[in-house]
């Protein structure tokens, strides 16, 4: 295991994305060399990499001026090209030397925070599934290594499960409020600061943020309350009974943007589908990530993943046993214009016809977890609980099809199994997907083919 991949979005809400390449059965050696690796580089490369691809589109995202954009574009159709161009372009560069600074320290002190979480997590899983290859001496190293880089955040006061209950939450957060106290002492890896200093953020162009930067500190407004979440008078309108009449379910709605951006054009939801469908930025992210020309999403639902696919697929093969849901992934479909690249198939992955004889690029299975009491479980057995049935089933069918399959699973899912279900010696790729602080599950991608590092 080892190497971190890490992506985001530049909108609300951020999704982030933490991939790890784990190998089944891997060498004592290879994972002591891994731990011993400090926290501090990993968390500053990672960031690294996640601002070098992201920071531009945050930054235009929440500076660039709607209007002006929309004028520009009328102005494209009136034939002015040139002109646009360079005033865009010189738009962007006054907005990116005005805010980046500012809203690099935002970003990185919401990155340290949820990539603390991550590493927790993972060495949370690993650790309690005592993961074959970690005997309990080696246990006794990771606690040494990581006691000193957790406790340091602890001292900077990072709270250790933002976003989660109330009662977990640490009530102080350190404030950055420039680029020389983001980096003094924090980071004491001396190769990760030279190219930090290399690639960007030379010390004497850094300036004094103090006041601009505790106005739009976001974070630590939100925290000490100076900031107020607007929702709480919205009216329910449009609200279907069976969510009303569940408060637990009532959670799901709030966040019905965020599982499809085009909710109000009529995006059609039953129960099950409320609680199970892939949110659209995943979905998107996943869609991306697997690009290809066939892809069978076995286990479809409402269409979550299968609308997504259709954008960056040539043809999705959407396969589900509810008549209701195909009807309901169809009509979800047309929404995205995207109907017409998916062949929708009312039919029980376990009894597929073997003489249909098709192939297709990559198999993508979400299959039911269990409904939502699957978090009470603190590790989740992918080989009991999952429906129809367990995980090694699952790919053996999947495999009749593509070597290269994506399941998509919950959070709290044993990573000992989730490994081994890559077989012997073989590898596969494990992404947290997180949306803003919030880890929603983890898509797990076996086969060479499809695996990020090679
Ligand atoms: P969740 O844990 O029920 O929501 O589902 P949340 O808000 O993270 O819960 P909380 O208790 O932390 O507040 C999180 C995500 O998991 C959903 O958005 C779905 O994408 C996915 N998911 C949940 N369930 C129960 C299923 C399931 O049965 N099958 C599949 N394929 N995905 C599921
Ligand atoms: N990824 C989907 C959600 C999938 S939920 C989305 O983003 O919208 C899991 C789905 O598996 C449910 O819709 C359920 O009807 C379907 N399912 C359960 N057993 C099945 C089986 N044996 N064959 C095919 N589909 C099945």
């Amino acid at each position: 295991m080892h190497e971190y991949i890490v992506e985001s979005t530049g909108c609300q809400p951020q999704l982030y994305v933490f991939n790890q390449i784990f190998k089944a059965y891997e060498s004592l050696d290879y994972v002591r060399r891994y731990i011993t690796d400090s926290y501090e580089s990993k968390q500053q490369k990672t960031f690294l990499d996640f601002w070098y691809s992201n920071g531009d589109s945050i930054v235009y995202n929440k500076y660039y001026d709607k209007e002006c954009e929309k004028e520009l574009a009328e102005r494209t159709l009136n034939y002015d090209y040139e002109n646009v161009i360079a005033e865009s372009e010189e738009k962007r560069k006054q907005i990116w030397e005005e805010h980046y600074e500012k809203i690099y320290i935002e970003q990185y002190q919401l990155y340290a925070i949820i990539f603390y979480e991550y590493y927790k997590h993972l060495h949370k899983s690993l650790d309690e599934e005592r993961i074959e290859f970690i005997a309990d001496k080696l246990e006794e190293h990771i606690n040494s290594c990581f006691a000193e880089d957790f406790a340091q955040l602890e001292l900077l006061g990072l709270p250790t499960a933002f976003g989660k209950s109330k009662s977990n939450r640490k009530t102080q957060l350190q404030r950055y409020d420039n680029l020389q106290q983001v980096y003094s002492g924090f980071f004491s890896d001396e190769e990760d600061s030279s190219s930090m200093d290399s690639q960007h953020f030379q010390k004497n162009t850094v300036k004094d943020l103090d006041k601009e930067v505790k106005e739009t500190s976001t974070l630590c407004d939100i925290k000490e309350k100076k900031i107020k979440k607007k929702r709480a008078n919205r009216k329910l309108r449009n609200v279907p009974e069976f969510l009303l009449e569940n408060k637990e379910m009532m959670k799901y709605w709030r966040k019905r943007f965020s599982l499809f951006s085009r909710y109000d054009d009529g995006i059609r939801l039953d129960c099950e589908s409320w609680f199970s469908v892939t949110p659209e930025k995943i979905a998107a992210h996943l869609a991306e990530r697997l690009s290809c020309d066939v892809i069978l999403d076995a286990f479809c639902g409402c269409g979550g993943n299968a609308i997504q696919f259709a954008r960056t697929c040539k043809r999705v093969i959407a396969i589900d046993i509810d008549p209701v849901k195909i009807s309901m992934a169809k009509h979800n479909a047309k929404i995205y214009g995207v109907a017409d690249k998916i062949d929708f198939i009312i039919g029980d992955v376990m009894h597929i016809d073997r003489t249909c004889n098709f192939r297709c690029d990559i198999v993508f299975l979400s299959p039911p977890w269990g409904g939502p009491k699957y978090k009470r479980k603190e590790s989740y057995d992918i080989e009991s609980y999952l429906q129809p049935s367990g995980a090694s089933k699952l790919m053996e069918i999947a495999k009749q099809f593509s070597e290269n399959v994506v399941f998509y699973l919950p959070r709290n899912a044993c990573i000992k199994q989730v490994v081994e279900l890559a077989g012997f010696g073989n590898r596969c790729e494990v992404e947290h997907n997180y949306l803003d602080s919030r880890l929603v599950a983890i898509s797990v991608l076996y086969g060479e083919n499809i695996l990020k590092v090679n």
